[in-house]
């Protein structure tokens, strides 16, 4: 297969056949799709691609000739290691703002619920106390509501304290590290104060000094990380309940033919879970015109979030939304917020699929909207689900094509599932049989694939390759978002894909799983959304601190082999930040800078910023999965060495 990879990349899409038929289908019938987009702009912008186009000012656009040839500053004098360095953080700012914005929904949603005028309930009541213990909030005697409200208003405190750190950041950080960022100047102080100063920072005729931008990307790293991804699992466990093992089905074979089908898509779960609810609570009226049911599909980090909760199956990653629709037997498909391709519409259109938005400040010209608050929230998912069932009689059956095959999936693995696992081998120390697997080598290591999957990659193969190669030797995968969904597809995340395992790890899966009641754990363990890189960066924290060391001495690495988004390049960031080896398989845009690039990828020898000497971890950026995977597993060779754990 590797040697045919760029055969198989111009002609075909996916790693997944479904996909394939319906790209097929939809270029005969004439249906634009991103694939089709894509190929029809083969070549990017080669100074996009590098980094140095500049937009911020009316003088420009300006841009910096490419290997030294041409002008080599913009009209302001910016020079090209300032315009990279200031539009890599301009691509961290706009994740960083997703996620905070994920997380300050959220937060309100909590205090609604708190104070009772929400169609929302606290039902993570045991998360709930261990949050609000580790916030310092005094529990005892008070009501579930109040505790609720007061880690709503910590969480809102994360948006406006002028002084101090982020209360996220306290709560989940180790001291060490908090330590390090303080001693850079890079520790934030409150999300949105952040987010505005680094907004300030990228204008024209302010920070121009590459280091110090590059710092700002580290500091959007940590907001990232505290407040946008901590911040959400934390309040969305509480307000939902955290996680456990549920088994569920990948692939388009979900999509039922005799059912009113509707996909969730998008991101912040509270719009997906009373779409869950209200699809159970309707079928009857499904019944009525014609239809077996109400079968609710996940896409994206929605659909990761009913699978992690509810066990709701899920159609497909990021970069295959559009065909989904290509089906012909999807009613209506209900989007929130973040990697929703405007294209769906257009597709829509060809079908009897109804696009519904959510959200006043995510609309989609010619789509529906239906307005969602979260004291209105159980009136309209009743309004979009019963559009949903008034689209059934509208489906036409000669487009209809219909998949029978599902791949069967674990998923539900939130750090307390582990634990739960985990205690059924050592019931006081529940992290010790996981010590004593690293210790003794049986695993190697830990690595979490993460992030998307990529129009212009095809689809699946670098997810897949790299947990593969990373499977066979031995080191323990867990994975979250759309890279989680390519990994489920393929068979490594139920049974069959033992095979794929080494030895030794398979040995592990098994005693742990078999002393849980199952056959044995899943190849790799699905922890959830983007957000929920929260889970894997606690786990970490819990095992570095259980053996008295930092997280960045760990043998631990972060891959994110097909990445579209800026958010994965902040995520990454905030590993980054930690002292945890990053991979990216995607081109991060920084190439017109060998400055940016030797910081984050090299190492630069006699300057202030070293990411691998500051940090203990660095930025991999490599496009063959299979050579990715030999750098990580030598790096996490390099870790174990140096922690003194066998060879
Ligand atoms: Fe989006 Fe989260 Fe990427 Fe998937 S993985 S394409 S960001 S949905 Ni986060
Ligand atoms: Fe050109 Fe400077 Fe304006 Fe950017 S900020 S467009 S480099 S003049």
């Amino acid at each position: 297969m590797p040697k045919t990879q760029n055969h198989i990349h111009t002609q075909r899409i996916s790693l997944d056949q479904d996909f394939e038929v319906l790209y097929e289908k939809a270029c005969e019938a004439g249906i634009e799709t991103a694939f089709s987009r894509a190929k029809q702009t083969p070549v990017p912008c080669p100074f996009g691609s590098a980094g140095v186009c500049c937009r911020h000012c009316l003088e420009g656009p300006c841009r910096i000739g490419l290997n030294g040839k041409g002008p080599q500053e913009g009209i302001c004098g910016a020079n090209g290691d300032t315009i990279v360095a200031r539009n890599l953080l301009t691509m961290m700012i706009e994740g960083a703002a997703g996620h905070a914005e994920h997380g300050r929904e959220t937060a309100l949603a909590l205090l609604e619920a708190s104070e009772g005028n929400s169609d929302y309930q606290i039902k993570g009541v045991e998360k709930l106390y261990q949050v609000a213990a580790g916030l310092g909030i005094e529990t005892s005697g008070k009501a579930v509501e109040d505790i609720g409200k007061q880690v709503a208003l910590k969480a809102l405190e994360d948006f406006q304290k002028q002084t101090g750190v982020m209360n996220w950041l306290a709560l989940h950080a180790q001291q060490q590290s908090i330590h390090k960022w303080n001693e850079l100047g890079i520790t934030p102080v409150n999300i949105h104060l952040e987010i505005s100063k680094a907004v300030t920072r990228t204008t024209m005729g302010c920070d121009a000094d590459p280091i110090n931008l590059l710092l700002g990307c580290l500091t959007m790293g940590l907001v990232d990380g505290f407040g946008g991804l901590h911040l959400s699992s934390d309040l969305q466990d509480i307000l939902f309940g955290v996680p456990k093992l549920v088994k569920s089905n990948f692939r388009l074979g979900v999509i039922k033919k005799e059912m009113v089908n509707i996909a969730v898509h998008g991101h912040v779960p509270l719009l997906s879970e009373k779409i869950v609810e209200w699809s159970r609570k309707l079928s009857g009226e499904a019944k009525a015109v014609g239809a077996a049911g109400i079968n609710v599909v996940g896409i994206c980090c929605s659909g990761n979030e009913v699978l992690m909760r509810h066990g709701i199956p899920a159609a497909s990653s990021f970069s295959s939304q559009e065909l989904v629709i290509v089906t012909g037997m999807l009613e209506a498909m209900i989007v929130d917020v973040q990697c929703i391709m405007p294209g769906i519409q257009k597709v829509a259109e060809c079908y009897h699929t109804e696009v519904i938005t959510t959200l006043p400040y995510v609309k989609i010209a010619g789509s529906t909207h239906v307005d969602f608050h979260t004291d209105k929230a159980d009136k309209a998912a009743q309004d979009i689900v019963r559009k949903a069932i008034a689209n059934f009689p509208k489906r036409d059956h000669q487009k209809i094509n219909s998949f029978t095959g599902t791949v069967e999936a674990y998923a539900g693995f939130s750090n307390e599932q582990i634990i739960e696992a985990l205690s059924a081998l050592n019931r006081e120390d529940p992290l010790k049989p996981l010590l004593d697997a690293i210790a003794s080598g049986a695993i190697r290591g830990v690595a979490a694939i993460v992030g998307c999957t990529n129009v212009r990659e095809f689809q699946d193969w670098g997810n897949v390759t790299v947990a593969k190669e990373l499977l066979k030797n031995n080191v323990l995968v867990v994975a979250t978002g759309c890279s989680a969904h390519s990994l489920a597809k393929h068979n490594l995340m139920n049974m069959q894909g033992l095979e794929y395992c080494g030895e030794s790890l398979r040995g592990v899966l098994k005693a742990v799983g078999q002393a849980a009641g199952l056959e044995s754990l899943p190849p790799t363990l699905h922890m959830g959304s983007c957000v929920d890189n929260s889970r894997p960066a606690d786990l970490l924290t819990a095992v570095a601190n259980r053996l008295g060391v930092e997280v960045k001495d760990l043998p631990a690495v972060g891959s994110c082999p097909e990445t579209h988004s800026p958010k994965a390049l902040v995520i990454g960031t905030y590993f980054l930040a930690n002292g945890v080896d990053v991979h990216v398989g995607v081109n991060p845009q920084v190439s017109g800078s060998q400055f940016v690039t030797d910081v984050l990828c090299n190492g630069v020898k006699d300057d202030g910023l070293n990411l691998e000497k500051l940090f203990g971890g660095k930025l991999i950026y490599e496009k063959d999965p299979v050579k990715a995977a030999a750098i990580l597993l030598r790096r996490i060779e390099e870790k174990r060495l140096a922690l003194g754990l066998s060879s």
